[in-house]
């Protein structure tokens, strides 16, 4: 594999859930593969899960890791092409990849939206200036649209706890009180649609995601009707994706909020979140610390996920 921001780039989901349930039952089986490989993790955002989980994915491969958090420490990187630099910013992107790319041989960014131009987040512009720039395979810690390693893990988990071939997958929107990417929401939604799920989307009129990662799943704007006989409940927020709403709030209705209500309708469905979560706006806290609750076995997959690209991505170097 060369790169991985996107569920094209892992090809077949069986096997990369195959390989996940190897790996996790002995993490370090390719310890070997790593040696004198350094993997550079680069975050424009804050991070808790992927940071930890992607270090510990790097050390299961016997890689060496170099992080840095480029809003502590680092110059102030300007990133549009043809500005007179005199402001308050001494280096350019566009120069510090390439040299960051001299110290690793592999590069994990983290990108967020930045909801000031939907054109400049949806052309990935920072994450595909890595890619151009670096020399080096570059994978996504969550980019602007797509948030891949989550959503591996949530494949992953999903195919432990699932009791039936085609599980009902409802993804719902839930409101918080700042506006979320889509990141999260359009790539768990590319992932389900590329298993053979009953998978559903619900969420408030307005919050339409883009019509490319939707695909062929069913749209529900009934919450209730949407949850009816669900296995899994997946929730997320995500602020407003069309038109002059970009990047907006457009309400923060509680009713939303995943609370033993809805849950009664589901067939004992299993509540996911990719966290970090905002009680009792997101889900109550009598749901996240319920006996369906698997948010935390689905933190820890974010290792496996990891462990997956990072081994793949190491085999891809060689080729
Ligand atoms: C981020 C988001 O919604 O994309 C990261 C989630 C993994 N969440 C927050 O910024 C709270
Ligand atoms: N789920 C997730 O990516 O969490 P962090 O933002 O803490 O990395």
């Amino acid at each position: 594999m060369k790169q991985f921001i996107s569920v094209r780039d892992i090809g077949d989901l069986r096997s990369a859930v195959d390989e996940a349930m190897d790996i996790k039952k002995d993490r370090f089986k390719h310890v070997e593969l790593g040696r004198n490989k350094t993997l550079l993790m680069i975050f424009f955002n804050s991070s808790l899960r992927t940071r930890l989980s992607t270090q510990k994915a790097a050390y299961n491969l016997g890689m060496n890791v170099i992080v840095l958090d480029i809003n502590q420490g680092a110059w102030k990187l300007e990133t549009e092409r043809g500005v007179v630099m005199d402001g308050d910013k001494p280096e350019h992107l566009l120069e510090a990849i390439p040299v960051m790319g001299c110290y690793c041989d592999i590069i994990g960014v983290r990108s967020f939206a930045r909801f000031e131009n939907r054109d400049y987040d949806y052309n990935e512009v920072i994450l595909n200036q890595f890619i151009r720039y670096s020399g080096k395979p570059v994978f996504s810690m969550e980019a602007a649209t797509r948030h891949p390693l989550q959503s591996f893990a949530d494949l992953i988990t999903i195919e432990e706890y699932k009791t039936k071939p085609r599980p009902k997958v409802v993804m719902t929107w839930a409101p918080h009180p700042r506006p979320l990417p889509q990141a999260v929401p359009n790539s768990f939604a590319e992932w389900m649609n590329a298993t053979d799920y009953d998978f559903v989307i619900t969420h408030p009129e307005g919050y339409e995601l883009d019509p490319r990662f939707v695909g062929e799943a069913k749209v529900e704007y009934d919450q209730m009707k949407a949850f009816e006989g669900a296995d899994f409940i997946y929730a997320k927020n995500w602020a407003a994706y069309m038109g002059d709403n970009y990047g907006q709030i457009l309400n923060c209705d509680r009713s939303w909020t995943v609370d033993s209500r809805q849950m009664s309708v589901t067939n004992n469905a299993y509540f996911m979140h990719c966290l970090p979560v905002r009680r009792n706006m997101i889900v109550a806290d009598e749901v996240i610390e319920g006996p369906r609750s698997i948010v935390i076995p689905e933190a820890a997959n974010r290792e496996i996920s990891a462990t997956v690209v990072l081994k793949r991505l190491l085999e891809g170097l060689e080729g």
